[in-house]
């Protein structure tokens, strides 16, 4: 093709037009990195979200293409930037998390094994899962701090007692002093709850009880009704505000007397303790399983839930394959999430069971009823 005139004057105008916009560019990005708009549509949301989190590697050097998300300036894209990003997200739906993790599991050998004794995974800015080594008791269970502007929720305090062996509520308290400096809030009130009272989720409340600021919710379910005041047991779905961000809490008797379930409206997760987790479902009264997993259902309908998370992993990677009892090392375990679609699984296996329960495997869990 010839070179004419008009095309150069096509390629000036080009050109000029280009030298604008990228000027713009260069100038806007800067502010818009600064809110972690990685896809510069002027928002804040899941899609940016995704890219954010395909970004989180702190605290190695930020890879290539993540830099707009190191929002602290400091070379790595970590949760201080997550929580920077969190308090500029405005998307439709729950405000997300990161279960991009991989959990402590046990070792082959326990009397070298290097993990530490409670592993802290920050799933956002203001909601951290916990988890107990295998080495130091086989049951591992999971343990939930959710914060609020005014309180700080936790869920269980695990299956040792001594402080010196499982600084349960040293590990939890640094994490306070740590979000209310960096939250600037004056100390949060601390109330430790229960998914449920077996010992496994409750060795712990002693290294909590009379610390300040400290309420530790009592364990029979006359306690657990009380606290959280329930006047119809197990029917009713009550509130619980931490200060910005509210729980629907509801009784879920079955596995054990004083069962709940925690529904966060913020990160629209489901916390199910031992009644729905990865692996063996124990159930001790059958006609109360069976009501309060229709009631979780029922609850469900029109919400969005993001994650049931329970207190376990027992199941393996493998559909329908657990590890065997009292195992303290699962090197191919389960992710600890399941779904909406695991729970209405559950109640529909429960339901058509009937009156005559049974042993039941399923790819995500197993009906554990001799
Ligand atoms: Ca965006
Ligand atoms: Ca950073
Ligand atoms: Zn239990």
């Amino acid at each position: 093709m010839r070179f004419s005139t008009d095309s150069a004057m096509t390629f000036a105008r080009t050109a000029t037009r280009c030298l604008a916009l990228c000027a713009a560019l260069l100038f806007s990005v800067p502010l818009l990195a600064g809110i972690g708009d990685s896809d510069l549509d002027g928002d804040v949301d899941a899609v940016d979200f995704a890219a954010l989190e395909s970004c989180l590697d702190g605290p190695v050097a930020t890879s290539p293409g993540c830099e707009l998300f190191d929002l602290s300036n400091n070379g790595t894209v970590d949760m201080r930037d997550f929580a920077s990003f969190q308090q500029n997200f405005h998307g439709d739906g729950p405000i997300p998390g990161t279960l991009n993790v991989t959990w402590i599991h046990g070792s082959p050998s326990c009397s070298s094994d290097p993990n530490p004794p409670i592993q802290v995974h920050q799933y956002n800015d203001n909601t951290f899962i916990l988890r107990q080594n295998k080495c130091l008791h086989y049951e591992a269970p999971f343990i939930y701090v959710l914060f609020g502007d005014e309180k700080v929720f936790i869920q269980d305090t695990g299956a040792t007692s001594s402080s010196s062996a499982f600084p349960i509520q040293a590990t939890i308290q640094d994490i306070i002093d740590t979000y209310e400096v960096d939250h600037g809030l004056a100390p949060l009130d601390v109330i430790v709850t229960h998914s449920h009272s077996h010992g496994d989720h409750v060795a712990g409340d002693g290294q909590f009880s009379g610390e300040p600021n400290t309420t530790v919710v009592g364990l029979s379910s006359f306690a657990v009704r009380n606290f959280f005041g329930f006047t119809s047991w197990p029917d009713e779905v009550v509130t619980y505000d931490l200060g910005g961000r509210v729980l629907d809490v509801m009784g879920i008797p079955g596995h054990q007397a004083a069962s709940v379930a925690v529904y966060d409206r913020q990160t629209d997760i489901l916390l199910t303790g031992d009644t729905l987790y990865p692996g063996r479902l124990y159930i001790n009264d059958w006609d109360e399983y069976q009501d309060s997993t229709q009631r979780m259902v029922d609850f469900t309908i029109g919400l969005n839930i993001e994650h049931v998370l329970g207190t376990h992993i027992e199941m393996s990677s493998t559909p329908g394959d657990d590890y065997p009892i009292g195992t303290v090392y699962q090197p191919d375990e389960h992710v600890l999430q399941l779904g909406i679609e695991h729970l209405i699984e559950l109640n529909d296996a429960v339901q058509a069971m009937g009156a005559s329960p049974s042993f039941e495997v399923h790819d995500d869990f197993i009906i554990f009823r001799l």
